[in-house]
């Protein structure tokens, strides 16, 4: 039981909003008390209660109740009055209005009815009686209720599901550690562009990297250090794209891939070359290396117009082919 001074707004499932949420408004705390006896511990029924008759009217249109239990005779206000006032208020003009009056008078009874109240019960009726009424007053009040709240639960379920799922598609896209795009959305990538190459008669070419003497670097400065190189490399690569539909995806551990849809050799090795002399120029420590003092990448670049008579595959493997010819080539070197 609780007197009605904070109501709650929070959501959660609109389940605990279906109960029926029953006000009585009783200046007389014995009869709240007897009423609370009868109510309390029903599953379905949530009771609560406001003995003074002047905070009446705010209680109920904050708390909302299912049906309110209306005593006539209050010390500080008129029980005809009230129910009037409640008929005045949107948010309580279609709440179902059970009088508990202590007289059975034809005449109350009327005039109950005449301001408003839906029903009219003499102090105190039997648990099973008020229960009874109770539940038969807030039934259809209920299921409309469980209906819209059902739906608005289901509909900001869905919008969250659909949050949730789009985040993690692209979290299931990229590398956990440069962030950008992983082998595997690298393979989708490929895929689509290969389509579209074909669809469109545009040459389509792929760049493969291979950071030189990588596991030099680790050994020497540390893994913490090649995660720092990696993610630099990473930086480069995408800082280097010029159009939304290009693509930087790591491939492997410190192997990366450029997708360039609708490019020739010209311009892939133009980027090939500006992100090979960039990672160059930032003189990463790799002394002691065999290619040098600084960290260096090989570069291999395939290009292809997509058709029927050549496929995906090959075009990786040819880009593979240039880079292993980079690498025997003396590395830090771009092969077509
Ligand atoms: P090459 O010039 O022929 O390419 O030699 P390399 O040393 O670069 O190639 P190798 O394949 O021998 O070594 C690659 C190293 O990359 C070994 C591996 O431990 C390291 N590596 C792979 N993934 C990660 C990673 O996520 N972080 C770090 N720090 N190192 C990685
Ligand atoms: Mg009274
Ligand atoms: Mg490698
Ligand atoms: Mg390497």
């Amino acid at each position: 039981m609780s007197e009605i001074s904070q109501v709650s707004t929070a959501r959660e499932s609109p389940v605990t909003h279906l109960k029926v949420r029953v006000l009585l408004v009783d200046d007389q705390l014995i009869i709240v008390e007897a009423v609370r006896r009868m109510l309390d511990g029903q599953p379905d029924i949530e009771f609560h209660y406001v003995s003074n008759g002047a905070a009446a009217l705010e209680t109920a249109v904050m708390m909302k109740p299912t049906v309110i239990l209306q005593d006539l005779v209050m010390p500080d206000v008129d029980g005809f009055a009230l129910i009037q006032a409640y008929r005045e208020q949107e948010a309580l003009a279609s709440v179902p209005v059970i009088v508990l009056s202590a007289r059975e008078d034809p005449k109350l009874k009327a005039h109950s009815f005449a301001v408003g109240a839906n029903d009219y019960v003499v102090k105190l009726p039997d648990r099973i009686e008020l229960l009874a009424r109770v539940r038969y007053h807030s039934s259809g009040h209920i299921s409309r209720l469980q209906r819209d709240e059902a739906f608005q639960f289901l509909r900001e379920s869905q919008q969250r599901l659909a949050d949730a799922n789009i985040e993690l598609q692209k979290l299931a896209a990229l590398d956990g550690l440069t962030g950008i795009a992983n082998r595997r959305r690298f393979n989708e990538v490929l895929d689509l562009e290969w389509q579209r190459g074909r669809r469109e008669k545009t040459p389509l070419s792929l760049v493969m990297c291979d950071i030189d003497c990588f596991k030099h670097h680790n050994d020497t400065f540390g893994h913490q250090a090649g995660d720092m190189c990696l993610k630099k490399t990473a930086a480069i690569l995408t800082g280097h794209l010029k159009r939304p539909a290009d693509l930087a995806a790591r491939y492997g551990g410190e192997e990366f891939a450029l997708v360039l849809p609708d490019t020739g050799a010209k311009g892939a090795m133009h980027i090939a070359e500006a992100c090979r002399s960039h990672l160059e120029a930032l003189a990463i420590d790799n002394s002691g290396s065999a290619s040098g003092d600084v960290v260096t990448m090989s570069v291999g670049v395939a290009t292809v117009l997509p058709s029927a008579e050549n496929s995906m595959e090959e075009l990786v493997a040819r880009a593979d082919r240039a880079l292993y010819a980079a690498k025997s080539g003396g590395r830090n070197k771009i092969f077509l």
